[in-house]
């Protein structure tokens, strides 16, 4: 089986309920072999992983073991990992540009609390202080689950 994820993405594979895994390249490449199948039909799952719990969809093939066929190839498959877009309204609270609005964010701001940064001036009155602090907690507080 070969394919292309994301880079050094983890790929788990189940092939009839036995699972095996296999980190994809710096390219995202991958190939991972499953032996000693018996003839006949086989169901494979293939997701990939990175840090974080970004997951691929699943995707699932069908291959055939024939009788004397040695190899059978499942290539092409691509396991495309999505970076969640943050929501417009949330992006300028993305204070260390990682694509999402969580904690470390608010540890950045709390870091430059009466700082100079006017990125983290939030209201827009030209000072960074509680207000804007108060502002990033209700937010955060709004998407946290
Ligand atoms: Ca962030
Ligand atoms: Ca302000």
């Amino acid at each position: 089986m070969t394919g292309t994820t994301a880079p050094n993405a983890v790929v788990h594979v189940v092939v009839d309920g036995v699972e095996n895994y296999q980190q994809a390249d710096g390219a995202g490449n991958f190939t991972i072999q499953a032996w000693g199948l018996d003839l006949g039909q086989h169901l494979i799952t293939l997701q990939a992983s990175e840090g974080n719990s970004k997951d691929s969809q699943q995707k699932q093939y069908i291959t055939t073991v024939s009788p004397g066929v040695v190899t059978t190839t499942v290539s092409g498959i691509e396991l495309p990992i999505d970076t969640p877009t943050l929501p417009a309204n949330l992006q300028r609270f993305d204070l260390n540009h990682d694509g999402q609005f969580g904690f470390q964010d608010i540890l950045l701001f709390l870091e430059d609390y009466h700082g100079s940064n006017m990125e983290f001036d939030f209201n827009h009155d030209g000072r960074v202080d509680l207000s804007d602090f108060s502002i990033m907690i209700s937010y955060y507080l709004s998407t946290a689950r």
